[in-house]
């Protein structure tokens, strides 16, 4: 059985199954409430029981506002989990909860026969992850996706998930006690804080913000057990290392050690304790990532040996000096851009840090070496270009750096392909993007969003469909749309958005922006996902993307998508004595990139290489979808703004899998509930008729044969087609539209004024 089956059998548990579908007055817009109105029936629920739903797709009918109440009232119960169909829905708590995350909690879903029937919650989404593979169901190796919004909570369930295997799935015996968390599983929670520490930062949204993309493979053995782990990394914000947004910080590491430092290496860094770095905003603040110990001692269980270390910090103290170099401009063309003397220092500092030659550094900052053929023509940089220079070398060294790091984790952890089976993939990847002011990065990511959307819903429907196959529907979502024709418009060759992009790129014009603006319009024009603001100041385009409309800023996207470092910063970093900044940049090419290779390793190529080889992944694993949701902004406990929530439910594709649901038929009412209900109708109708039978609706005969009696009856000038498009019986359950709904209810609501009406002419008349 796939995932599909899994959540079918979520539709059996204790409250989501239970009574009702339609939720009084939670839909005031509809007809159906305005009927139900102070009326109690079996498959009702009132509002206070709304946190009793645990499946968001048993709401019904299934609407964004009854979806939101409902999820409102699960918030107020500290209810953080919801299931929706295949998806989990987790909302931050903004709290520490450690009952709920406790050895004991991952002891009663780990051992229970049936996890699901226990509240909805993450491990869960972990043991049917675990228990498919101990099964053997195909396909084999399972996906973990978590997605949201950021602040929303993935790495969080991310590292949680982790827990759970290293515990559960422990080699030594973790369920025994947490403590006793043995080596390769130590290891690969520690992962977890040193890519944090190099990868995350604190921002506007998020104390904690994962500043780059992670899928890790959980490697179990034949008796599934953890053996290893490998991570793969997506797109690190590495610009951030020299420009930090108003009110953000840079990355956590820095601020470790500043905070953290010995004395010694305060000496050796010439970091004394209140010393200022330009690339060092807010250090005053003080958060809970700042902890320079527990990412030395991981880094030490990792198998990073002090010495090793040593020369990592080395080239960060180096990065921060080289922060605080400044030019200034000369005036003259032909002339060389002045250091100021606190500059010429912290250069030199920066040098020795970095142990390249302090000289060949100087110049290498402020003056190109232009080749003409077999010529070199050297050329003093302006006082921008010295700047965008110190940036550059800054940027390459931070990423290589962090590149260095998790191939030295994987290295660490990634066990032998013998020894092991299957896997669990773990993916935390930056969620749906819309800012003020959208660049190259916004679109790689909303890019990553709609690829995984499309794979969302192609689960989803499968899933849908598994239903109704189970219930012996004849019927198929084929006319549903998906977001092809965005992905077109992004991917698209020869023609799309990216292929342009490189090809603007690849031909190195001089004015970059107004030429990729030119043939976006000539070549896309027709694409109706792609539109124009003709009287925006800045040159931008709009795509359609399945959670909303973005503008991206086209000024600058082609220089960063050719992301150019010169090759003289190459060279100068490969005669480096720290040995492992020589090491890293070893294998870098010093010669700069034809014009044809350009369009490989442009940042767009290299991003849509690492998003197909996830996708190829994700398609050959059984997929598991937690949606994270940010209850407020202000990251606060107990607080639920719902148009907050709202815009996240439409972003993680919450809402497009609404809409899917009410493509085919998104009311379900068992038989039973629906004769007590309905079984009015067919009695009526049988007596207006003539008809001899039973007026009584026989509680012995199958409900089932009243169903399709009293349907056949409401539905006899309808053809076979037509009702085939408004209702289907399946197995156990009526599957309706709304307008079939309606329907049922018009007659009913008309059946019970017309009695209402006798009875009162018949107690007049007995007046
Ligand atoms: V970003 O895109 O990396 O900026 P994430 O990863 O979605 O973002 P993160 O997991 O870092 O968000 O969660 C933000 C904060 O919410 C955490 O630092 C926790 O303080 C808090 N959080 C998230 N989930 C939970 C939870 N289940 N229980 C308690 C939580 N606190
Ligand atoms: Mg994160």
């Amino acid at each position: 059985m796939n995932s599909a089956g899994d959540s079918r059998n979520r539709g059996h548990k204790k409250n989501g199954g239970k009574k009702g579908l339609v939720q009084k007055s939670v839909s005031p817009q509809t007809s159906l409430n305005d009927s139900l109105e102070g009326e109690v029936r079996e498959f009702l629920t009132d509002e206070s029981q709304l946190h009793t739903f645990d499946d968001l797709t048993k709401v019904n009918p299934v609407t964004p506002t009854t979806v939101l109440k409902c999820l409102q009232a699960r918030y107020s119960a500290k209810l953080f989990y919801t299931q929706a169909g295949c998806t989990l829905v987790a909302l931050n708590p903004f709290q520490h909860l450690p009952d709920l995350y406790s050895l004991d909690m991952m002891k009663l879903y780990h051992c229970a026969p049936q996890p699901q029937e226990f509240k909805p919650h993450i491990f869960i989404v972990a043991e049917e992850a675990y228990r498919n593979i101990r099964d053997q169901l195909e396909p084999l190796n399972q996906s973990l996706v978590v997605s949201g919004e950021s602040g929303a909570g993935k790495t969080w369930t991310s590292r949680c998930l982790m827990k759970y295997y290293a515990t559960v799935a422990a080699s030594s015996s973790g369920l025994k006690s947490q403590n006793t968390v043995e080596r390769i599983e130590r290891r690969v929670l520690d992962s977890n804080p040193i890519m944090e520490a190099f990868g995350n930062a604190c921002t506007l949204r998020n104390n904690n913000s994962s500043r780059f993309g992670k899928y890790i493979q959980l490697q179990l053995n034949s008796g599934q057990l953890l053996v290893g782990a490998s991570v793969q990394t997506y797109l690190l914000e590495k610009t951030r290392v020299s420009c930090q947004p108003a009110d953000e910080r840079n990355f956590h590491i820095f601020y470790q050690m500043m905070k953290g430092a010995t004395e010694g290496q305060r000496r050796e860094w010439e970091m004394p304790l209140h010393q200022s770095f330009d690339w060092l905003p807010n250090s005053e603040k003080q958060i809970e990532e700042d902890d320079f110990d527990e990412t030395v001692e991981a880094m030490l269980h990792m198998g990073i040996k002090a010495e090793t270390q040593r020369y990592i910090l080395r080239i960060l103290a180096g990065i921060l000096h080289l922060g605080n170099v400044t030019f200034s401009s000369s005036g003259e063309e032909h002339q060389l851009c002045q250091l100021p003397e606190e500059a010429e220092e912290s250069m030199q500092t920066a040098a020795k840090l970095l142990s390249v030659p302090a000289q060949e550094f100087q110049t290498c900052l402020r003056v190109r070496t232009l080749k003409a053929g077999k010529q070199s023509l050297l050329k003093p940089c302006s006082q921008t270009e010295c700047r965008v220079r110190r940036d550059c070398l800054a940027k390459t060294i931070y990423a290589q750096l962090f590149e260095w790091l998790v191939s030295f984790i994987n290295s660490s952890i990634c066990a032998d392909k013998s020894t092991w089976s299957s896997f669990i993939g773990v993916l935390d990847v930056y969620g749906f993007e819309s800012f003020h002011v959208n660049k190259l990065e916004q679109l790689c990511i909303n890019y990553a969003n709609e690829k995984l959307q499309q794979h969302f819903v192609a689960h989803y429907l499968r899933a849908q469909q598994d239903e109704y196959v189970s219930e012996g529907l004849q019927w198929s979502f084929v006319k549903f749309q998906d977001n092809q024709s965005c992905l077109d418009l992004l991917e698209g060759s020869p023609v799309g958005v990216f292929s342009l992009l490189n090809e603007e790129s690849r031909l190195n014009r001089a004015s970059d922006a107004n030429m990729l603006r030119v043939r976006l319009e000539k070549e896309l024009s027709d694409n109706p996902n792609i539109s124009w603001d003709k009287f925006s100041r800045a040159p931008h385009f709009t795509v359609a993307h399945y959670a909303g409309r973005v503008s991206y800023q086209i000024e600058g996207m082609v220089e960063k998508n050719k992301d150019p470092v010169p090759v003289e910063l190459i060279s100068l970093l490969q005669k480096s004595d720290n040995p492992l900044l020589c090491q890293i940049f070893a294998d870098r090419e010093t010669e700069n990139p034809t014009t044809r290779g350009l369009a490989k390793v442009t940042v767009v190529s290299k991003f849509k290489n690492s998003l197909e080889n996830l996708m190829s992944i994700l398609l050959n694993t059984t997929p598991h979808y937690t949606r994270c949701i940010k209850p407020n902004p202000d990251c606060k406990p107990l607080t639920f703004k719902k148009e907050e929530v709202i815009l996240q439910l439409e972003a993680c594709g919450i809402v497009q899998t609404i809409q899917i649901s009410a493509a085919g038929f998104p009311i379900r009412i068992p038989f039973k509930s629906f004769v007590r209900r309905y079984g009015l109708i067919l009695k009526h109708l049988k007596k207006s008729g003539g008809s001899s039978d039973d007026l009584h609706v026989d509680n012995d005969k199958p409900p089932q044969q009243e169903v399709e009696q009293l349907l056949s009856m409401v539905l006899n000038q309808r053809s076979c087609d037509e009702r085939c498009t408004l209702v289907h019986c399946g197995r156990t359950k009526v599957f309706l539209t709304q307008a079939m709904l309606d329907v049922l209810e018009d007659h009913r609501r008309n059946i019970l004024s017309r009695c209402a009406f006798s009875i009162q002419c018949c107690w007049l008349r007995y007046q």
